[in-house]
């Protein structure tokens, strides 16, 4: 296969996206300026921060997508988490083929294509599931270099504390008890996807990853190097996200608008690459339990609030999800209950 590494040379077809909607234009709309909180005080219960709740809930209702900053992962993490993932992407073709993404599987090194004619992304991935422990490819992680796996598991282990602190004051904010978004999410399946993607000399022939909306509780986005890329798609156009780089973007994922009775909103989104520089990023996607069922929390539905959402059990969510091409929020709407007026009949 081609590799996007290889930019001097014509981009291959597999790359091409003859229909890619255009960005909007910052003469008619500005970069996406994304709310942003303080993590510390959205945490501290007691503290009187009932007006950062309220103002975190609308955000999720409306935009899907919000910055934490002083989050409290050490500067010295992010820094050893910058070195041991360029020095990743930067071992040579033979090294990475090592993790290479084995037939019929997901996790590894490389893109999944998911359909005969799926367009490639122009980026070199790496995906793994790596919580509940029982559940890593343990061969796939034990594999890669000993640096980066220490300095993942220090960053997972602080990302694990800030995505349960998160989920349960969503779940507060639609009125779910703490209890029932633990008994959905704690020590749920958590996977993760390191991204670095390559200048490209046409970024406007190619996206470096496909719209979609996360299938995910939330994910936990850290752009590794400050390189801008990520854009969505708010009332039809795609505006550039800008972002502070001291703080990490989260995503509501399609699950969470599930759990919410489709309170809160999942974002779709993309990236795009430039000429010049290389991206990196690294997102944490933070889900339930495999054994947990999906749908809407219980505690939320009642006569006046039917569900909107089919029920599903995460693992076969999950066989679904991965079994489907990648296509905007096309997963989301296959899990709405079908509505029929009567004048269908
Ligand atoms: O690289 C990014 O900015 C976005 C990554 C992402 O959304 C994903 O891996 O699903």
């Amino acid at each position: 296969m081609a590799s996007p590494s290889q930019p001097e040379i014509a981009i291959p077809e597999m790359f091409i996206r003859p229909e890619l909607e255009p960005t909007a234009i910052q003469s008619d709309h500005e970069a996406a300026a994304i709310p942003i909180f303080d993590l510390k005080t959205l945490l501290c219960a007691g503290n009187d921060n009932t007006t950062q709740l309220h103002e975190l809930y609308d955000t999720c209702k409306e935009w899907g997508i919000f910055q934490v900053r002083n989050h409290g992962v050490s500067p010295q993490v992010l820094e050893n988490l910058q070195v041991e993932m360029e020095k990743f992407f930067n071992l040579s073709k033979e090294e990475k083929s090592k993790y290479q993404v084995e037939e019929g599987d997901f996790q590894g090194y490389g893109n999944v294509k998911r359909s005969k004619d799926e367009k490639v992304d122009w980026g070199e991935r790496f995906f793994m599931v790596i919580n509940p422990l029982e559940r890593r490819k343990a061969d796939l992680f034990e594999k890669l270099p000993l640096l980066l796996r220490e300095t993942l598991e220090t960053y997972f282990a602080e990302l694990r504390k800030i995505g349960m602190g998160l989920l349960r004051i969503l779940g507060e904010g639609v009125g779910m008890e703490i209890e029932e978004v633990d008994h959905i999410f704690d020590n749920g399946m958590q996977t993760t996807r390191m991204t670095y993607y390559p200048p490209c000399p046409n970024p406007e022939l190619v996206l470096g990853l496909t719209p979609h909306s996360d299938s995910t509780g939330i994910t936990i986005l850290h752009q590794v190097n400050a390189i801008e890329g990520l854009q969505i798609k708010k009332h039809g156009l795609w505006l550039p996200v800008s972002f502070h780089p001291n703080a990490f973007l989260v995503l509501v994922g399609d699950i969470f608008q599930i759990v919410s009775n489709g309170v809160y909103n999942s974002m779709e989104h993309r990236v795009v690459v430039n000429k010049e520089k290389g991206r990196l990023s690294i997102a944490m996607f933070m889900n339930p339990k495999y054994e947990a069922e999906i749908g809407p929390a219980k505690s939320l539905i009642s006569e006046e609030n039917p569900p909107l959402f089919r029920r599903m059990v995460m693992e076969d969510f999950v066989k679904d999800y991965f079994s489907r091409k990648l296509n905007g929020k096309a997963h989301l709407d296959n899990m709405r209950i079908k509505t029929t007026s009567p004048d269908d009949h």
